[in-house]
């Protein structure tokens, strides 16, 4: 076993005894929501996640390790804590050889399960390229990271803060596979459409496991992005989400906001722009998407 991995007594057990495990990040926690929210969601998550038929391994780097599968304190810890570094693939080594407390993006999320040896990852989110990436070059690590780490990462699209079009055009180019589920629209993360098609539409977890089966038994590394869009009921009108994103893409622009801050600053503009509507259509999205990764990861153990 990697020596920078701490497997939670849950997670060691379920390893042992073969059963499936789900991935989960911890920058939604520490960095996506605010708190008490964040944590009370993360529990929440976990639970549906069990419930599912599933273990859940939150990741996080605690202490100078890999943590895959946490405590109830230190989920606690992970919302409440102002010092915890978001964790991106770069920022990686830096944080786990300073023991610093850090929140796993994305990207650093599928490295440690790829090393954890779990194929199926949820989130809410994944980044991608950002409007005016053309001068500013900001685009996410997490879509460097699913063209080379072989990680399903069940998310509801991406936000319209980013240029979806060009988010879907990066990830061709990389060989990454866009599957959604139900719909044969790509998701918006806050609605149900964005106006761009996924590559798959793949609707029940044996589809989708098969998929990714085929895929890895190719040799053909990298991860997949499994959209599954919001349920209908707590999407949000598409007219009133265009308008706060562009008024928060401006407050970003004329405050300077570059580098890592951008998506945090974003998501927090957007949730107090929309009286805090939006988090709860981040907090539906997450709990159904970890429904669906759920019943993936364990059609992909009992199939593999
Ligand atoms: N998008 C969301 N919610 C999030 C994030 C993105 O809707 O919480 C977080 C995820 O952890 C994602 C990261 O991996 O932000 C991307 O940050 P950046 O754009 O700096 O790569
Ligand atoms: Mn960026």
């Amino acid at each position: 076993m990697h020596q920078y991995l701490l497997f939670s007594p849950e997670v060691a057990a379920a390893r042992a005894a073969g059963k499936p495990i789900v991935a989960l990040e911890s920058t939604i926690i520490s960095h996506g929501m605010p708190y008490p929210q964040n944590v009370r969601t993360a529990r929440e998550v976990e639970q549906i996640i069990r419930d599912g038929g599933a273990v859940p391994a939150t990741i996080a780097i605690i202490g100078g390790k890999i943590c895959i599968g946490l405590s109830d304190e230190q989920l606690e810890l992970l919302g409440t804590a102002s010092d915890a570094i978001k964790v991106s693939r770069r920022d990686l080594p830096f944080v786990l050889a300073q023991n610093k407390l850090g929140a796993t993006t994305v990207a650093a999320t599928m490295i440690c399960a790829e090393l954890a040896g779990i194929q199926v990852f949820v989130t809410g989110g994944i980044g991608g390229v950002h409007r005016g990436a053309e001068t500013s070059f900001d685009i996410s690590a997490d879509l460097q990271e699913l063209a080379q780490t072989s990680v399903a990462v069940v998310c509801a699209g991406v936000k319209s803060i980013l240029d979806i079009g060009l988010t879907l055009e990066y990830l061709e180019t990389h060989g990454v596979p866009v599957v959604s589920v139900g719909q044969r629209g790509f998701p918006a993360f806050f609605t149900r459409e964005s106006g761009f098609n996924a590559d798959f539409q793949l609707d029940t977890p044996a589809e989708q496991a098969a998929f990714l089966h085929t895929k890895w038994q190719l040799g053909l590394k990298g991860g997949v992005v499994v959209s599954n869009p919001v349920p209908a009921a707590e999407a949000m009108p598409k007219e009133e989400i265009d308008r706060i994103t562009e008024q928060a893409l401006q407050e970003a622009d004329q405050q300077g906001v570059t580098g890592k801050n951008v998506t945090p600053f974003l998501l927090a503009r957007i949730k107090a722009l929309t009286g805090g509507r939006s988090l709860a259509t981040n907090i539906a999205l997450v709990k159904n998407n970890a429904r669906c990764g759920a019943a993936l990861a364990v059609t992909m153990q009992s199939t593999h």
